[in-house]
């Protein structure tokens, strides 16, 4: 069995949900962070055995979408503020970050 682990945008989030509750897997979505732009993003949880990998790779490409977003740069610490002029730079985001880890036992109790 393996556990894949899906970093997704929250603007995706519940559509990847129903989607994958459709095709008849389970999962469980976490609130998270991201670690760049500090806004919320979802990390969802997904038991499946190794020959289904596949089928929920397809699942999360049909619903995770890449967005361009805009951000700020902050000002370098050893610059006045009010002499920096600070110029909003495109970061691409998703579809999704997956991670596939190999799970050792899963019990239910
Ligand atoms: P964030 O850390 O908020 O990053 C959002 C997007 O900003 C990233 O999109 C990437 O395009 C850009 N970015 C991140 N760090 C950067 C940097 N130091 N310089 C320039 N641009 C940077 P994605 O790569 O699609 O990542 C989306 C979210 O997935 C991330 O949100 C983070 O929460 C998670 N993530 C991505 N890679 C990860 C990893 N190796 N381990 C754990 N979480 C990861």
């Amino acid at each position: 069995m393996k556990l894949i682990l899906a970093i997704v945008q929250e603007k995706d989030q519940r559509r990847l949900m129903e989607g994958l509750v459709a095709a008849e897997f389970q999962a469980t979505m976490l609130a998270s962070t991201g670690g760049f732009l500090r806004e919320g993003n979802a990390t969802i949880l997904i038991g499946v055995e190794e020959n289904r990998i596949d089928d929920v790779m397809a699942v999360i490409q049909k619903y995770c979408h890449v967005r361009e977003q805009l951000v700020s740069p902050l000002p370098p610490v050893v610059e006045p503020v009010d002499s920096y002029i600070s110029y909003p730079v495109k970061v691409q985001v998703g579809g999704a970050i997956v991670f596939v880890l190999d799970v050792e036992r899963m019990v239910k109790v």
